[in-house]
């Protein structure tokens, strides 16, 4: 039991949630080593959402109201950290849902539809029962997709994903959005859209932005979208890291 007055509580709650999701077959084994690099990047962000990530959250938004089949990407530490809050944000757009596991194995599919049923998902893609499309590129189990879900989507949020998987949805043509604490990996450079921020934060934000811009004229909503260079938002990113170590933004 973690006190809610430890100064690291959130952080500790976090890894509690990361530990129990291990414990009842959510998380890949790596699920807990990926958490831990998040947690070295959102210290050096200052576990805080900054500007940047905030001008990605809105191009997000405009990106998702205007997609035709837009699709949410679960693995493993997104149904241990947030599964109530992608249900609510998938309500919101709307938007399919779908289980894309990297370590896939069928009783962790199981055992993350339960997770999302349990959050109040009415309709999951990439079950074991769904019928599975081949992504080009990719071998084995992780190169699975819903027929009727990511494979045939036009914008696809994939937060905290492997960059083989990114690289080979862009190669379909994809509008990858993507929620990733580290903006140096290759998930983040190669998505057209991404989000440096905690997934925690990152998809309250997203609602928030949804509710924001749904009445907003589509030109406007393309607008936004076309406006937002990720190369130069990542690249913002690291010098605002870097200026919060070397004392600029003290
Ligand atoms: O559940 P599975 O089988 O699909 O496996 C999921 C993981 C995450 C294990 C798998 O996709 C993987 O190995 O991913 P990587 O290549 O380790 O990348 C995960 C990225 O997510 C890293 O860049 C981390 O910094 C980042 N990350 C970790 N925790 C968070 C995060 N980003 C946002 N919010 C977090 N809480």
């Amino acid at each position: 039991m973690i006190h809610k007055d430890h100064p690291r509580y959130e952080s500790l709650k976090l890894r509690a949630m990361i530990v129990n999701a291990h414990k009842i077959g959510i998380l890949a084994d790596s699920g807990m080593i990926a958490h831990g690099r998040g947690e070295a990047f959102d210290y050096l962000i200052s576990e805080k959402t900054s500007s940047n990530a905030i001008k990605a959250v809105k191009a997000a938004a405009a990106a998702l109201l205007l997609a035709e089949n837009p699709v949410i990407s679960v693995n493993g530490n997104t149904a241990a950290l947030v599964p109530e809050k992608i249900v609510k944000l998938a309500k919101e757009i709307p938007s399919q849902i779908e289980i894309n596991l990297f370590y896939r194995t069928d009783k962790r599919i199981n055992v993350i539809e339960k997770v999302l049923k349990n959050a109040g998902a009415e309709n999951i893609l990439g079950t074991n029962q769904d019928e599975k499309a081949i992504i080009k590129g990719l071998d084995g189990p992780r190169s699975y997709s819903s027929k009727n879900g990511i494979y045939i989507a036009d914008v696809v949020l994939i937060p905290l994903e492997d960059g083989d998987r990114a690289e080979a949805l862009t190669k379909l043509g994809k509008l990858l959005i993507t929620i990733d604490l580290n903006p140096l990996s290759r998930t983040a450079k190669t998505s057209n859209i991404t989000i440096v921020d905690n997934i925690v934060r990152a998809i309250p934000n997203l609602i928030k932005a949804i509710k924001e811009l749904r009445d907003t004229d589509p030109l406007v909503l393309h607008v936004i979208v076309e406006n937002f260079d990720n190369k130069e938002n990542l690249q913002k990113t690291l010098e605002n890291i870097s200026k919060n170590y070397t004392g600029v933004n003290k």
